[in-house]
């Protein structure tokens, strides 16, 4: 018992949130390795990142984070390299970068990299007519939201933090700097990354056009179709696929491959939707209601669980107290 408890706490413990666009890739990269984790839902949107005691695991605030061996891993991309590196067996999600296949990887991960998919968020919802073709669902349009509330009222929790724990007070000050960057995205900033975009989408789609040339020249006609760059699934089909995902939810699909734009890069996305690994780690992520609204409720119902707990115990006591007199 003590062991089977002692195993299961040496597991990775991974912070992350279902929301998060970050969070994602990590879970992806998890699923992908195999490599079995326990989970804590940090929910951001409601501020829980905030916290103090999130804030001495990461000081930047963000999710996704991995605890492991005492040690913290912050930032998705590393983490997907650590878990290369405690989960060697199989296939990397890096490859050797001395190959043909790891340099290519290299290449196409930083371009995805280069891809601010907060701009393209944030930036659609608040220009959603000036760039057209866009639909505002329920999701950006609840993300929007909640940013907004999260930006006015984490400034101010993070400026009364900052000054009860001196010990964070550097980690609070330069997140509010950040925090004040994020107000509105001028319309140019968003139209100069949806230019970025779409070349960086020309470059995705003429990979895959060759990908499978190559394939087809290749391989046997019983193997399955390549990914981005090889048969395997790395690090930059990671990165591909959350960011096709998000794009659907943002309502920017139809601008980058939908409609014949980009056919090879809308059947790329056919059967990311199909990869089992990324069906139970991010095929709801994008939904408002199972990732924005249920989280952040549990969240409440969590935090103010003690406190009506303490009101009812008092309730109950002054009845009895009042009744007895009586
Ligand atoms: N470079 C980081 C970015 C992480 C990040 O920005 N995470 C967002 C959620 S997607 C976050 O935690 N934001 C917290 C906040 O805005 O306060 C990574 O790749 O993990």
């Amino acid at each position: 018992m003590l062991e089977e408890f002692s195993s299961k706490m040496s597991l990775p413990l991974l912070y992350h949130a279902e929301s998060s666009f970050y969070s994602q890739r990590a879970r992806l990269g998890f699923a992908e390795k195999g490599v079995k984790h326990r989970r804590y839902h940090v929910t951001h949107k409601a501020g829980e990142n905030l916290l103090p005691w999130f804030m001495r695991i990461n000081p930047k605030g963000e999710v996704p984070v991995v605890e492991h061996d005492k040690r913290i891993i912050i930032d998705s991309e590393a983490i997907l390299d650590y878990l290369d590196q405690i989960a060697p067996e199989g296939a990397r999600l890096t490859p050797d970068m001395s190959s043909k296949e790891g340099a290519k990887v290299h290449r196409f991960k930083n371009l995805l990299k280069s891809v601010n998919i907060g701009i393209l968020m944030l930036g659609s919802k608040h220009h959603a007519q000036e760039i057209g073709a866009v639909k505002v669902n329920d999701f950006n349009a609840w993300l929007g939201h909640f940013v907004k509330l999260k930006l006015s009222k984490g400034i101010r929790i993070m400026k009364w933090y900052s000054r009860i724990y001196p010990d964070l007070k550097f980690a609070y000050d330069a997140k509010i700097l950040t925090y004040d960057k994020k107000g509105g995205i001028q319309l140019d900033v968003l139209l100069a990354e949806i230019k970025h975009c779409q070349e960086v989408f020309d470059e995705i789609e003429a990979q895959l056009v060759q990908v499978i040339q190559e394939f087809n020249e290749s391989a046997p006609s019983s193997e399955e179709l390549p990914w981005l760059c090889s048969q395997t699934f790395t690090i930059a089909d990671i990165f591909l696929s959350t960011i096709l995902h998000r794009l659907v939810s943002i309502g920017l699909d139809e601008k980058f491959f939908r409609r014949g734009t980009r056919p090879h890069i809308e059947a790329y996305y056919q059967r990311v939707l199909q990869r089992p690994s990324f069906r139970k780690t991010c095929l709801y992520s994008n939904r408002a209601l199972w990732a924005l609204a249920i989280p952040i409720l549990k969240y409440k119902i969590k935090r103010t669980a003690p406190y009506v707990s303490i009101i009812g115990v008092l309730g109950a006591a002054f009845f009895m107290y009042y009744k007895h007199r009586r």
